[in-house]
């Protein structure tokens, strides 16, 4: 049986989870409670800390793009990567830049939100299965939230300059699209990379309408039409500005 450990609302977890729906894997998700999911995945004996985490086979994989490539070996149909070389190294290329820096941006907007907003992360456990009552994880996620916040450096600083590169970043997906490289009939390992980043900042009330109706937008609601999360209008509005 394949495992798959997550924690609601991570963006490269549902990666994960829609490259094994890409394949008809049967797997087991195991939902985990963030900053509780590394000492879990440590006893559970993961190397590293983060999800997603992958047991396939006896094995464990760890990290979005490694788990793509071991569902890719485990079963090659239908593909998560064009067989065109040039086609397939365009692909690879916007997937690594979708984990590297496309991925931490939402991250860190959705921490940095949900201190100043707690109900939000009632709002992104909505369909897990966290073994714990939702009221009492919430009313005691203080540390839980400074700690991810620290983790991630969720500063005010570096929420800003992420809403100012934001047009930039979201233009560099839209070129994606428009080149090929994402948004295709068939999803691939890059869409699959994007999109949940993309459909994580839609989560943001205020940022949504600045999302949507672009092809970046569309392709997340496609691909991602239930993702769950809310995050009110807690940004500054002078942060939206430029
Ligand atoms: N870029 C990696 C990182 C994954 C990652 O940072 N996951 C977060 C949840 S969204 C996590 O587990 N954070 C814990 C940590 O950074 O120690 C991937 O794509 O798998």
């Amino acid at each position: 049986m394949i495992k798959l450990y997550v924690v609601p609302g991570s963006n490269p977890s549902m990666s994960a989870r829609l490259a094994l729906e890409h394949k008809s894997l049967q797997y087991e998700r195991v939902d985990l409670i963030p900053t509780i999911h590394m000492a879990f995945l440590r006893l559970a004996g993961f190397p590293a800390r983060t999800v997603p985490a992958l047991r396939i086979e006896g094995a464990r994989v760890q990290g979005s793009l490694a788990v793509v490539r071991a569902l890719e070996e485990l079963r090659p149909e239908p593909p998560l990567f064009p067989a065109d070389p040039e086609v397939r190294r365009r692909v690879e290329e916007a997937e690594r830049w979708g984990e590297a820096v496309l991925q931490p941006i939402p991250r860190r907007l959705a921490w940095w939100a949900i201190r100043r907003e707690r109900k939000a992360l009632r709002s992104f456990a909505e369909g897990a299965t966290l073994h714990v009552p939702i009221g009492l994880a919430v009313h005691a996620a203080g540390p839980i939230i400074r700690f991810e916040i620290r983790t991630h450096g969720a500063t005010d600083d570096r929420v800003q300059a992420d809403l100012r590169a934001l047009p930039e970043t979201l233009s560099r997906i839209d070129d994606c699209i428009e080149g090929g490289v994402i948004g295709g009939a068939t999803p691939n390992a890059a869409d699959f990379q994007i999109a949940p980043s993309v459909r994580l900042l839609m989560c943001s009330e205020q940022l949504r309408p600045r999302v949507a109706e672009r092809p970046c937008g569309r392709l997340a609601a496609r691909l991602l039409p239930d993702f769950p999360g809310h995050i009110g209008p807690v940004l500054p509005p002078a942060w939206l500005r430029g």
